[in-house]
């Protein structure tokens, strides 16, 4: 457990050294969260038994720091419960299974809470016997912003692995299911897109754009609210990985991009870079920048078509489009043509309009992500 106090001790001094002590700012919430895990983390591997203490004895050395710095976790993670420090937070919790001293103290007092959960850990153990009115507070107190946040409390639990997890971008009513990519680049990526197999229907119409469609953990849509609540919380870069039939994978990287509120869901998006070309044609009139989001019986494109229809699926679809990673999925065997839509297609990837690829993902990551990584490494050393 040393080498997690040796971790939280580094990210925190970094911390203080970029941000300035005090500063409330994203990354300090984010540290307040990594604590909140710490807690979690240490009763899941039941680590209250060690030699080196109780988890909150561990969890606790890392608020110290924190609040060394100026920072009340307390009041940034329950904001409703002002004057309530985390210290106050961290004498109501529930008993420790395993610490009986607690759990006899504890008997002697009468309990206002169910007596079920008991003993089971994890976070309803974490919670405040009376939680913050507000409970969209509470709830976002328990969920990271995005993948760059479960990035950064993975790599201090040393653990970092993609996968399915649960987040809660800002204005968003309920945490969300996404596919976080953690190994790409320096990982940090949250999915928005996602296909590989063509087991899911992509043609449907504008409410099923603006909600998500799929699983995370296969072919899946995240939604155009939930894309533009994301991209909302900060300045936000797309990375597109795209595969052919023949196993070659390409990227079209772009260092700034966003998607602006419905009902347009207007895409910002600049800075190409990458091998596969730049499919949303950043320096032509045909351009997907500025174009608004249209489906099949939801035209709002430039063109007297309905580009929606005819191409299939959705995207921001101008005059034209030399991309649709919408589109119909079809496989290298299929014969298709524009009559039945122009396939899964980024054209400046082989350069032919009519090359469906096998597999597409569109994720998203904070632009400054590279840059408190490498602080949090430096302090490392
Ligand atoms: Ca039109």
């Amino acid at each position: 457990m040393w080498f997690l106090h040796v971790l939280v001790v580094t990210a925190v001094l970094q911390w203080s050294v970029v941000t300035g002590e005090g500063q409330a700012d994203q990354l300090t919430l984010s540290l307040c969260r990594v604590w909140e895990e710490c807690l979690e983390k240490a009763m899941v591997n039941d680590l209250e038994n060690s030699e080196l203490g109780t988890p909150e004895a561990i969890c606790g050395d890392f608020l110290d720091m924190l609040e060394k710095h100026g920072v009340d976790c307390g009041t940034l993670l329950y904001p409703e419960e002002e004057t309530a420090g985390v210290e106050q937070l961290l004498s109501s919790l529930e008993p420790l299974p395993g610490d009986e001293q607690q759990q006899q103290e504890s008997s002697s007092t009468p309990s206002d809470g169910d007596e079920t959960n008991k003993g089971e850990g994890g976070y309803k153990q974490l919670l405040p016997h009376n939680p913050p009115a507000n409970t969209d507070d509470l709830l976002r107190s328990t969920h990271f912003d995005d993948c760059s946040e479960w990035y950064t409390a993975q790599s201090i639990f040393g653990s970092i692995a993609s996968g399915v997890f649960s987040i809660k971008p800002a204005h968003v009513n309920d945490p969300i299911s996404v596919y976080c990519d953690q190994t790409t680049e320096g990982g940090g990526w949250t999915v928005i897109q996602r296909r590989f197999d063509g087991s899911l229907e992509f043609f449907r119409r504008f409410n099923a754009y603006q909600d998500g469609f799929g699983d995370s953990s296969s072919e899946y849509w995240l939604g155009l609210d939930n894309i533009y609540r994301i991209t909302a919380q900060n300045a936000y870069e797309l990375y597109i990985e795209l595969e052919d039939w023949s196993g070659n994978v390409k990227f079209a990287r772009y260092s700034s991009f966003s998607v602006g509120p419905g009902s347009d869901y207007t895409l910002s998006v600049g800075g190409y870079s990458g091998t596969a070309g730049d499919g949303f044609c950043l320096s032509f009139s045909s351009t997907n920048n500025g174009m608004k989001f249209s489906t099949r019986l939801h035209d709002r494109d430039t063109s007297s078509l309905s580009t929606g229809e005819f191409y299939g699926g959705g995207w921001w679809f101008g005059s034209s489009s030399l991309s649709d990673l919408n589109g119909p999925y079809f496989r290298d065997t299929d014969g298709f043509n524009d009559n039945n839509g122009y396939g899964v297609y980024w054209a400046p990837f082989t350069g032919d309009l009519f090359y469906s690829l096998k597999k597409t993902k569109m994720m998203v990551r904070p632009t400054d992500f590279s840059t408190r990584v490498a602080n949090m490494r430096q302090g490392k050393k």
